[in-house]
């Protein structure tokens, strides 16, 4: 079971990207006039809106993991979730995720953990779930481009998932890595970015409790262009840390290369901590919009979880190690 101690930092329901923004497939496909809203779930988004068909057909939830949806039966993500992303495998521009994430196979999927481990291991991703509790989180997540969102996640302790591999003392970094399918994902095709996406945390701030891997987003199972079938979240950090579509984790004793501070140094640095006083080089970091919202809003440290993640940058100076 459960136990959920509020904190100041936990976000409310309310702030949830809203319903409001909740389109469905075939509008947002077709622009049509759609027909009634048949089939509408009880306490499905949206109330006003008809809902879209789910392929391969599942949900998740927090007590029985992937679970088939019955025939008919659909659920709805708010636009801003669904087709408004950065996932650079599918191209640079905002819709080119949903829209070119067609063939990607987000089942079967093997993760392979290895490096400095007792236990390394190569599983099928229910087996790597298995041994977990699903967790339901909700979080608020801020890109580096000053626009954020904020998600109710489905997944796991991402401490507890690594626990079980047996992390030596000698691992000082934990590196994750995207899967390489160009046939699947054109943007592989260019080089927008050194492939496969990699990223790293150092192990503490991955053992920390708020550190979470999402299987599912708005209680279903997460679509491609958020990062199918399982992704990082960190929420203290600015979004390109939160690395989509996992297939390996590794430990490590040396800080590993990442793909977007390989890039562009200057402008991703490898802690990517949520600061309002240290700008982009190209614009201000001191605030943000909420997509779904019209006023900006102030960009909080850490992305307002500085209570809980301060300690560890303690003494650390967080301009020249941005
Ligand atoms: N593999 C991979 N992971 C990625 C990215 C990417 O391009 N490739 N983009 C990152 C960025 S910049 C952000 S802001 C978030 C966006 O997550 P969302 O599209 O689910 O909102 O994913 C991050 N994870
Ligand atoms: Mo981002």
């Amino acid at each position: 079971m459960l136990i959920r101690i509020k904190k100041a930092s936990d976000v409310a329901a309310r702030e949830i990207t809203p319903e409001a923004l909740v389109l469905n497939r075939r509008r947002f496909m077709a622009a049509a006039g759609a027909g009634a809203a048949a089939g509408l779930l009880p306490g499905t988004a949206g109330a006003a809106e008809e809902p879209f068909d789910v392929t391969p057909g599942f949900r998740v939830t927090p007590t029985r993991g992937y679970e088939k949806l019955a025939d008919g039966e659909a659920v709805t993500l708010p636009f801003s979730v669904w087709a408004y992303n950065n996932f650079a495998e599918f191209g640079p521009e905002k819709t080119d995720p949903v829209q070119n994430a067609e063939r990607f196979k987000p089942r079967p999927w093997t993760i392979a953990v290895d490096g400095l481990c007792a236990k390394p291991g190569m599983l099928d991703l229910d087996a790597f779930l298995k041994p977990n509790a699903f967790e339901h989180r909700t979080y608020r997540l801020r890109c580096t481009e000053t626009w954020s969102i904020v998600v109710p996640w489905i997944g796991i302790s991402l401490a507890a998932a690594l626990k079980r591999f047996e992390p030596l003392g000698s691992a000082k970094f934990v590196r994750f890595e995207t899967v390489l399918r160009p046939e699947e994902m054109p943007g592989q095709k260019t080089s927008a970015l050194v492939w496969p996406y990699t990223e790293a945390l150092r192990i503490d701030e991955a053992m920390h409790p708020l550190a979470f891997l999402a299987v599912g987003m708005y209680g279903q199972p997460l679509f491609p262009q958020n990062g199918a079938p399982i992704r990082l979240v960190v929420p203290w950090k600015y979004g390109f840390k939160s690395i989509k579509s996992i297939v390996r984790i590794s430990f490590a004793e040396v800080q590993p290369t990442t793909s977007w501070n390989q890039r562009i140094p200057k402008e991703y640095g490898f802690w990517a901590n949520v600061n309002p006083a240290v700008d982009h080089p190209r614009w201000s970091q001191k605030n943000e919009r909420r997509l779904g919202e019209f006023m900006r809003r102030p960009t909080l440290m850490f992305n307002g979880y500085a209570e809980e993640v301060g300690q560890m940058y303690a003494g650390m100076d967080l301009v020249k190690n941005f």
